[in-house]
């Protein structure tokens, strides 16, 4: 489906809303309001979440640690997710989840991941379901340029690729697995050329640009759909936030870097696109940005005001009955 006026719209609200958001959680973990760890996509929202927003009804979603954008972006809701990075029993687990585990099954989120590359071997395995089952459908695989050196990654392509199975494999090659520049970590420059030695289709996008991500991956997902078997993505992009709440330092990249990208600035570009194109006006983002705060207060206070787990439910979702 091209990318309608509305659609641009909703994309970029969604965009600023992840950004917001994640502006706050920055803010509550560095205060020490939440804790454990969370790790910010700054910078990556138009990868995110104009990728999420090329599927359809019945298609699904596997995310990693990075997993705030794909939430917003494949419609889950805020006051829920910040229930979930304040812990509370209103969360999308049940405040026993955290930051890297936000899921939502009815809206097609498989989960988030804290195992690096650990989504692979689900999203794999729901399109071999979806194959079976005869559904139109096809999973979106979300993983970081560090998890295509994991073996899971191999595994999963190679079973995808002989069984024909419909899911994309969404590489957000960011630059970095912690401070490990990608660049050391692999002899290749493109992660795109991992799909060939698996008779694998793949293409590279702009992960910065909102419009070619949409359109790029919509084409992805339109063929794996038709049954030509998957297809990879790598979306180049850039993370702008530390790679988790400790990373306070980052002396494995310096500011010019960072300003460097920063003028490629996902959202502000978005912007851009739909002044130009007469999408929107300067009037209609003020006001999205005014709303979108007034929600993002209403989550946080939703969140305060709901109640913790109770200590006798801790283990009641380890096991499925
Ligand atoms: C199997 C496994 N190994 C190591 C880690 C520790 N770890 C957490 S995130 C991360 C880097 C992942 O890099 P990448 O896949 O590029 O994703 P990004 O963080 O850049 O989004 C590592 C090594 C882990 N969580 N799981
Ligand atoms: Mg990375």
């Amino acid at each position: 489906m091209s990318l309608t006026n509305e659609k641009t719209i909703n994309m970029y609200t969604k965009m600023i809303t992840a950004r917001l958001m994640e502006e706050m959680i920055g803010q509550l973990f560095a205060g020490g309001i939440l804790y454990g760890t969370t790790h910010l996509g700054i910078g990556q929202e138009a990868s995110a979440i104009a990728a999420c927003m090329a599927l359809q009804e019945g298609d699904k979603i596997t995310l990693t640690h990075r997993n705030h954008l794909g939430c917003i972006g494949i419609g889950m809701e805020l006051k829920y997710i910040m229930a979930e990075m304040f812990g509370k029993e209103t969360g999308v687990c049940s405040g026993l989840g955290g930051s890297m585990h936000l899921l939502d099954p009815d809206k097609g989120n498989l989960g988030g991941n804290g195992i690096v590359g650990g989504g692979l071997g689900i999203a794999t395995g729901a399109a071999l379901k979806m194959k079976y089952k005869r559904e139109n459908n096809v999973v979106l695989c979300f993983l970081g340029d560090g998890a295509t050196n994991e073996g899971l990654f191999h595994e999963a392509m190679n079973l995808a690729s002989i069984w024909k199975l419909p899911v994309v494999f969404y590489v957000e090659n960011n630059g970095y697995a912690v401070s490990m520049p990608t660049e050391r970590s692999m002899n290749i420059h493109d992660i795109a050329k991992r799909a060939e030695s698996y008779g694998m289709r793949s293409i590279i996008l702009d992960g910065n640009n909102a419009v070619d991500v949409y359109n790029l991956t919509f084409s992805a997902v339109q063929y794996v759909r038709e049954g030509n078997g998957p297809m990879l993505i790598e979306s180049k992009t850039y993370r702008i936030s530390g790679h988790s709440k400790n990373d306070t330092e980052q002396r494995y990249r310096d500011a010019h870097e960072i300003e460097q990208w920063n003028a490629k600035c996902p959202i502000k570009r978005l912007e851009e696109y739909m002044l130009k194109n007469n999408v929107a006006t300067k009037e209609m983002l003020k006001k999205i940005n005014a709303q979108v705060t007034e929600e993002l207060k209403e989550a946080i206070l939703f969140s305060q005001n709901s109640l913790e787990p109770a200590v006798e439910d801790l283990q009641r979702y380890v096991y499925a009955k």
